[in-house]
């Protein structure tokens, strides 16, 4: 694709959806936002989901002006997904995926992984505490506590990823440069932590230093102030 067609994203508050405008800011291309809050109940408002022209009803979710082959509208939904489609389609120079074929497959671990592994583990206790019946609410510590494990080990993979590559002087998850790995991962890190979905049997210095230089970048901070996004929505977030 040669000329930049136009893009919206559909970002609801509080959500993973800061994934995509971070990206396109780090890449430089334009893209306008469809945004809504979260109802009361923490979910998309109605009238929100309908606007979002694919199947799921989810953020995010794109939509990109003649974007498809043939020319009409091309709808993209799944972070994942959309993170391959616009660094395919707009990432020409290569900077957020290795060139290296070890680290590219380490890469698209860690994009696969943010929400294959280290979403599903933690989205484990967060819908047990709100789903779990009053009669059994009193073993929903021990059912934490039992479903951490994962989120343990998801963490420990992390931190020991980043304490070798701060060993050979790199800032980010995978290779020198920021990456796939470090836009899809960025959420899930903050959100699990913030929302301490397993992770305080342990201690993740390098992880929670990497978070806050992830989110320190001028890219990261525009895509905030334009999005209005913040996760600090005292227990208001769903998926
Ligand atoms: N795996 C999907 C998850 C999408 C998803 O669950 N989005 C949430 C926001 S984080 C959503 O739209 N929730 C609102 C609702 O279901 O009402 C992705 O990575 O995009």
């Amino acid at each position: 694709m040669s000329s930049q067609p136009a893009i919206t994203v559909y970002f609801l508050g509080a959500s993973r959806a800061i994934r995509i405008p971070w990206l396109l800011e780090e890449l430089n291309v334009p893209y306008t936002l469809e945004t809504s809050q979260r109802n009361p109940a923490g979910v998309s408002p109605q009238d929100f989901k309908d606007k979002i022209p694919a199947p799921l009803k989810k953020s995010p979710t794109i939509l990109v002006k003649g974007g498809a082959s043939d020319g009409t509208d091309l709808v993209v939904q799944e972070s994942g997904a959309i993170v391959e489609y616009l660094v395919e389609s707009f990432d020409k120079a290569g900077k957020l995926l290795p060139r290296d074929v070890a680290e590219r497959c380490r890469a698209f671990e860690w994009l696969h992984a943010a929400e294959g592994t280290f979403m599903l583990h933690a989205l484990a206790i967060l819908y047990a505490r709100w789903k779990i019946p009053e009669a059994a609410r009193e073993y929903l510590a021990e059912m934490e506590q039992g479903m951490s494990t994962n989120v343990l080990n998801d963490f420990m993979w992390i931190e020991g990823a980043l304490t070798e590559q701060k060993r050979k002087g790199s800032e980010f998850l995978v290779g020198s440069e920021l990456s796939v790995a470090d836009l899809m991962m960025g959420f899930s890190v903050e959100f699990i932590l913030e929302r301490k979905l397993g992770t305080e049997r342990g201690g993740w210095p390098e992880t929670e230093a990497w978070l806050g230089r992830m989110m320190g970048r001028g890219a990261y901070q525009r895509a905030v102030e334009r999005s209005g996004y913040t996760l600090d929505s005292k227990g208001q977030f769903r998926t």
